[in-house]
C-alpha cells in the first residue's frame, strides 16, 4: 500500500505514516459530493498539500490543535487528514454550534488556527480575533510547493472529539493514531469492510459514528464514501432505489423516519427502496438503544436484520452483533476483537455469570488517553486501568443487553448525547426563570425528547416559543427542550437535590411546538 502512496505523492517528498491510512488503488473513487467525484489520487495529493500549507515551513505541528468547521466535502476530508500528516491535533467543530459552545471548544483546547469556509467565517471571525486564533479557508491553506511531512508516533494525539458529560460543559476526548487504528481495523475486519463498498454519510461529522465508523473505515477500506451535508431523506432513498449503496450506518432514528417516509409514500416507490435495502450487504445501527420495533418493522420491509453494535467516543465501537451468525434484537452482541469488555457490580467486582447486571468497562488499544486538560476528570473515568462507561447492561444467552445509564443527566436524543446540567445551567440565564430541571422523556423517533420542568420568576410569563427563540443563539438546536412545563416547585430531596423520576408525575402547564 505504501508504495502506491509514495508514487502519487508528489508534493510531498516524505509519505506520511499518519493513521488513519487510505485505500491504496489510486483510481477507485474515494468521495462523491453531488455530481463531482473524487479519486483516491486526488484526495491524497490533495491532503498533502494541505498538510504542506498548513506546516508553512515547519517540520511538524507537533500537537497544534487545529480545529475545522466544514459540511461534509473534499475539503473536510483533506483537512481532516492533512491535520493528521502535518502532525497536529484534528478537531472537527460542530457546524449548528452557538456562540458559547464555539467558545468552550476553542477556548478550552486552546486552539490555535481554525480552518472554515469564508462563507462561514463572519459569525467566528471577533470570537478568533479575541481568542488570538488564525481563521483560514481551505483553499488559503493549500499549497503546491513539494515539502516533507514528519513521522508520527502512533502514540501521539490525533483527534479531540468534544462529548457531553454529566458536568457543565462538553468534554474533550483525546485519541491517538494508534487508538484510531485499532477503532477502524476492528471495525474493517468485523464487518467485512471491502474496496467494492459503496457507502452514504449523512452524520454529523463531528462525532465518533461518522467520522470513524463511516468515514475513516469507508477511506482505508479503498470503498467509496457519498457526502451528504444532512440527512436528505429523498436524494439518500433516491440513490438506494437504484442500488447504489452496499452498506448503510444509521441511529435508530434515521430508521425510524425512513420506516415514516416508506409508509407515507406511492407503493411502487417505496417497493424500490426497500429493494435498494434488501440488496445491500449491510444495515447497522448505533449510537442509542435500537427498539426492538423498529428492528422488527425494518426486517419486514427490507429483509435486512440490522446489525447494533454499542460504543462511545471515549472508546470507538465495543461491542457488536456479528456479521455471520444470530443477530438479536434488542442485544449490541459481544465484544469486538482487541477489545476487553466486562462487567462490574457496585462494589468494583467483577461479574462473571449471566443474568447480573453491571457497569460496562471496557480496556483495549481503542480505547482514549484523556480529557484534554481535565486530568482530574480522566483519572476518575478509570479503575484499575478499566474506562468506566456509565452504561449498564447484563450478559444474557451470551450477548449483551444495554439497561440504561447510570446517570439520570445524559440524554440521547436522535442519536445525540446531551448533559441536562448544561441545558439547565444555559436555562438558568433566561431572564423569567427561577428554577429549572431537564430531564429526557421517552419517544418513539427521538428515543428520548429534551424535557425542561420550569419554575418561574414571581409573576413571569414563559411562551415555548420564545423561549425556543432564545436558546436558538444559546446551544445548538438540538439541544433546545422540545418541550417545556411550567411547575409551581420542583420536588427536592433532604438534600436539596431535585428527584428527576419525581417530575413527570407534576401538575403544570404544558408548553411545546
Ligand atoms: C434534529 N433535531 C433534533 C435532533 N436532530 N432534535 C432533537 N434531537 C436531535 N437529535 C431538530 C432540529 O433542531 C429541527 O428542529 C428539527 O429537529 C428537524 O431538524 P433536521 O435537521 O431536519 O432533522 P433531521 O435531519 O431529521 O435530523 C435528525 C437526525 C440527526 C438525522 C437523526 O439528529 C442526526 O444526525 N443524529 C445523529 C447524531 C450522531 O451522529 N450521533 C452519534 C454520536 P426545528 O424544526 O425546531 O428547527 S454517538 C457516537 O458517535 C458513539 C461513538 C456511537 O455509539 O455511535
Ligand atoms: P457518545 O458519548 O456521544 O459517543 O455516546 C455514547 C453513548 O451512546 C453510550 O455511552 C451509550 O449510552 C449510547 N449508545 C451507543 N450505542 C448504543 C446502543 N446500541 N444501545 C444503547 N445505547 C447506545
Amino acid at each position: 500500500m505504501n508504495s502506491d502512496k509514495q508514487a502519487i505523492n508528489d508534493s510531498a517528498d516524505s509519505p506520511s505514516n499518519a493513521f488513519p491510512a487510505l485505500g491504496s488503488d489510486n483510481l477507485k473513487i474515494a468521495l462523491a459530493d453531488g455530481n463531482k467525484q473524487f479519486s483516491y489520487a486526488q484526495l491524497n495529493r490533495r491532503i498533502d498539500r494541505f498538510a504542506i500549507g498548513l506546516l508553512a515551513g515547519q517540520n511538524d505541528l507537533n500537537e497544534a490543535r487545529v480545529a475545522f468547521l466544514l459540511p461534509a466535502s473534499l475539503d473536510y476530508v483533506s483537512t481532516l487528514f492533512g491535520i493528521w500528516r502535518a502532525g497536529g491535533i484534528a478537531i472537527p467543530l460542530n457546524i449548528a454550534a452557538a456562540e458559547a459552545e464555539m467558545d468552550h471548544y476553542l477556548n478550552s483546547a486552546g486552539v490555535t488556527q481554525v480552518i472554515a469556509n469564508e462563507a462561514d467565517q463572519a459569525p467566528l471571525r471577533a470570537l478568533c480575533a479575541r481568542l488570538h486564533i488564525k481563521l483560514l479557508s481551505v483553499e488559503g491553506v493549500l499549497n503546491d510547493n513539494p515539502g516533507n511531512l514528519p513521522r508520527i508516533d502512533e502514540n501521539r494525539r490525533a483527534i479531540i472529539v468534544f462529548t457531553s458529560g454529566t458536568t457543565n460543559k462538553p468534554k474533550g476526548v483525546v485519541s491517538t493514531h494508534k487508538a484510531l487504528r485499532a477503532q477502524i481495523t476492528t471495525l474493517l475486519k468485523a464487518w467485512a469492510w471491502n474496496e467494492n463498498d459503496i457507502i452514504p454519510l449523512f452524520l454529523p461529522l463531528h462525532h465518533i459514528h461518522g467520522i470513524i465508523n463511516i468515514l475513516c473505515c469507508g477511506l482505508w477500506a479503498g470503498a467509496t464514501v457519498h457526502l451528504f451535508a444532512r440527512f436528505d431523506i429523498a436524494n439518500i432513498t433516491r440513490q438506494v432505489a437504484i442500488n447504489t449503496y452496499t452498506v448503510f450506518m444509521a441511529v435508530p432514528t434515521i430508521y425510524v423516519k425512513l420506516i415514516q417516509h416508506l409508509e407515507g409514500i406511492e407503493h411502487a416507490d417505496a417497493q424500490n427502496i426497500c429493494a435498494g435495502f434488501k440488496c445491500m450487504r449491510l444495515n447497522v445501527s448505533g449510537s442509542a438503544a435500537c427498539p426492538m420495533k423498529v428492528f422488527e418493522q425494518w426486517q419486514a420491509l427490507t429483509g435486512q436484520a440490522l446489525l447494533e453494535r454499542y460504543g462511545m467516543t471515549e472508546i470507538g465501537m465495543a461491542l457488536s452483533n456479528p456479521y455471520c451468525g444470530e443477530r438479536r434484537a434488542g442485544y449490541v452482541g459481544l465484544p469486538l476483537s482487541g477489545v476487553t469488555v466486562q462487567l462490574f457490580d457496585e462494589n468494583d467486582q467483577p461479574i462473571t455469570g449471566e443474568n447480573q447486571a453491571g457497569e460496562i468497562r471496557v480496556k483495549g488499544d481503542n480505547v482514549f488517553l484523556e480529557y484534554w486538560g481535565g486530568l482530574e476528570t480522566t483519572q476518575e473515568s478509570f479503575i484499575d486501568g478499566w474506562f468506566c462507561s456509565g452504561d449498564i447492561a447484563v450478559v444474557e444467552k451470551g450477548y449483551y443487553r444495554i439497561m440504561g445509564r447510570s446517570s439520570i443527566d445524559i440524554i440521547k436524543s436522535g442519536g445525540y448525547k446531551l448533559s441536562a446540567l448544561e441545558i439547565e445551567n444555559t436555562l438558568l440565564n433566561h431572564e423569567n426563570i427561577l428554577e429549572v430541571a431537564v430531564i429526557g422523556v421517552e419517544d418513539e423517533v427521538w428515543g428520548e425528547v429534551v424535557t425542561a420542568f420550569i419554575v418561574l420568576k414571581t409573576g413571569a410569563r414563559l411562551k415555548y416559543q420564545d423561549l425556543k427563540t432564545w436558546c436558538d443563539k444559546r446551544m445548538s438546536p438540538y439541544k433546545t427542550p422540545r418541550a417545556i412545563k411550567i411547575v409551581d416547585t420542583l420536588p427536592r430531596n433532604a438534600m436539596g437535590k431535585v428527584i428527576k423520576p419525581d417530575l413527570q408525575v407534576l401538575d403544570g402547564v404544558w408548553g411545546q411546538e
